[in-house]
């Protein structure tokens, strides 16, 4: 590829709308450039990258026996209607009409679509298992589009569904796609871990996110150096710490007492003297329309994953400051769950507080010596708190450790959830009816390429791996008007080509300092200067990008080092 015929509008400045280094470094090398809101195109260079991780998910489906097909886009509302999902997205569905004003949505997923085409044409038991995949652009009208392919509203996807005869099949298909999972982000060049992760809406039981490390990541994880135990902290569990509960001897009377401009859990807590552990955090939610007060003690924070799943709920939103002030009658800085016939839930702590601080409903009061069984009754207590540091290792009981993860995939065992809404059976040897066990696996295609680059840059921009790279080598002529070094460029760029080495030859008549710095940001593996010295001695430099590390050599050893190095660095 000559740079000087290639569309790489490369950027000097850092652009202020990125946030993220993946998503800023992306528009300075000219990897991608924003339609609107979410929505981007994939610029040559960026669609290289995709092509080439693209290619090597299709390996490992291949390799695991996956099928590729490509499914439409466009769904028709009924099978979301059989599935009952139609109404469980709200906005973040992209929904549309069709001239026959009938209804559709831009796919954010395709458990309806595959289920429906495999319960069309698989009807023994000698069929499956069967893996079928794609790689194909996913719609989501997300809230807050953000981080440039991080959280996009139109992303690219590998999304795989199995089907098997039971159980015992799908464990087999589980673990089949877990490995190849492990091996796709190797081969990206990914440090990454898998983690226990909280099936959600989509039910089903197991389910595993592969993070790639990150600062940047949006999730967080929390993992155990000695057990390996390693889970989303929306999932890991926090024990009931079976704590003494309260004689009612020892309750002292309920007081109304004045708090002035006190609102949050450490104002109350300093105003009053008292440790936050002492007092009690009341938070209103609306769980499918319905209000619900969720109570945790002072110092812990609320998971909103775990309490979702505690209520069953299909949405779970904080209730607005509008609806906080109408229903319960103050800010949300008094809110407590006393003389309030709303549901409250608690979290396993609040069941051991005696004589403590709950918000009285009344702005600028709180009552003190609350004591849960005597003041408030409590609906159900469970799991509602967020895993903390010094919360011992839910496996082992040792010390946990955090880290933020980009969720780059996830692997679902659904058993029959959409094979029974949708009547997907087989006939088993027997005969017999028998609904088929699925499995769903996602690869975030897109964000994998942001997060490949999230770890991999450096001050001077990214620092592709080998098998990434958009091309493996850039060749530099630091003087277009020497024919000697143009000569000698142009044949290493036929000879390169020629084995095989996707090379890039920056013939662009520009000074050396500018191309130097666009082979750098846009993160070549190797540089290959011809300049003075090989005017002077026969030999050209190589910059090997990872390293900083510059060396010469003699002109006509090059492709053979090329050749080498990337041979040992694949
Ligand atoms: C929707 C909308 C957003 C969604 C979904 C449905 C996430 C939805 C979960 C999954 C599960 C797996 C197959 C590949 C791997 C992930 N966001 N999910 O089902 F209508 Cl608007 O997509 N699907």
């Amino acid at each position: 590829m000559r740079v000087s015929q290639m569309f790489i509008p490369t950027l000097r400045q850092e652009p202020a709308e990125a946030e993220i280094i993946s998503h800023k470094l992306m528009l300075r090398a000219g990897f991608i450039r924003k339609s609107s809101a979410g929505v981007y195109t994939y610029m040559p260079l960026g669609y290289k990258i995709i092509k080439k991780i693209s290619e090597i998910v299709r390996e490992e489906m291949d390799r695991a026996n996956g099928q590729e097909v490509l499914l439409p886009i466009i769904q028709p509302a009924e099978l979301w209607q059989e599935t009952g999902r139609w109404d469980v997205y709200g906005d973040e569905m992209f929904r549309l009409k069709d001239r026959h004003n009938r209804d559709f949505c831009l796919g954010p997923t395709h458990e309806e679509i595959i289920t429906d085409l495999v319960r069309g044409e698989v009807k023994s038991y000698k069929q499956l298992p069967m893996l079928l995949y794609q790689i194909q652009n996913k719609y989501r009208d997300e809230r807050r589009p953000r981080f440039g392919l991080m959280r996009g509203r139109e992303f690219i996807m590998k999304d795989l569904y199995s089907f098997d005869v039971d159980e015992a099949g799908l464990d087999i298909s589980y673990k089949s796609m877990y490995q190849a999972y492990s091996n796709v982000f190797k081969r990206c060049g990914l440090e990454f871990s898998p983690v226990e992760a909280d099936s959600g809406a989509m039910g089903g039981s197991t389910t595993h996110e592969f993070m790639a490390i990150a600062d940047s990541g949006e999730a967080e994880i929390v993992y155990c150096k000695t057990c390996q135990y390693a889970a989303n902290t929306e999932k890991a569990p926090c024990n009931d710490p079976q704590g003494e509960v309260i004689q009612s001897d020892q309750m002292k009377v309920l007081e109304l007492v004045e708090t002035p401009e006190v609102q949050s859990i450490e104002d109350v807590a300093e105003f009053l003297k008292v440790d936050k552990k002492d007092t009690v955090k009341t938070l209103v939610y609306e769980a499918d329309e319905q209000l619900v007060l969720a109570l945790v003690r002072g110092d812990r924070e609320l998971n909103e994953v775990k309490l979702q799943n505690l209520l069953g709920a299909s949405i779970l939103e904080m209730a607005d400051a509008g609806k906080v002030a109408s229903e319960m009658g103050c800010e949300v800085g008094y809110l407590g769950p006393i003389n309030k016939d709303i549901k409250v839930i608690a979290d396993y702590e609040v069941k051991y507080l005696g004589n403590t601080v709950v918000g009285a409903n009344k702005a600028g009061y709180h009552y003190v010596n609350a004591n849960p069984a005597r003041d408030f009754n409590v609906e159900s207590y469970g799991d509602l708190r967020m895993i903390e540091k010094e919360d011992p290792c839910p496996k082992c009981g040792k010390e946990l450790t955090f880290a933020r993860g980009i969720e780059v995939g996830q692997v679902f065992k659904l058993g029959t959830k959409y094979s029974e809404s949708l009547n997907a059976k087989y006939l088993d040897e027997n005969g017999k009816e028998q609904l088929m066990v699925m499995g769903c696996y996602g690869i975030g295609v897109s964000r994998t390429m942001a997060a490949i680059i999230e770890q991999h840059y450096d001050e001077n921009g990214i620092i592709w791996p080998v098998e990434i790279a958009p091309y493996k080598v850039v060749i530099v002529p630091v003087n277009e008007k020497d024919t000697e070094i143009v000569e000698f460029a142009e044949g290493l760029y036929t000879e390169l080509t020629q084995s095989g080495i996707e090379v890039a030859l920056d013939d662009r008549k520009e000074r050396a300092g500018v191309k130097f710095k666009d082979a750098d940001l846009v993160g070549y593996p190797l540089r290959i200067t011809v300049g003075k010295t090989y005017k002077e001695y026969g030999e050209v430099e190589i910059n090997i990008r990872r390293t900083g590390e510059r060396i010469t050599e003699k002109s006509e050893q090059v492709v053979s080092w090329v050749q080498a190095y990337l041979e040992d660095n694949k």
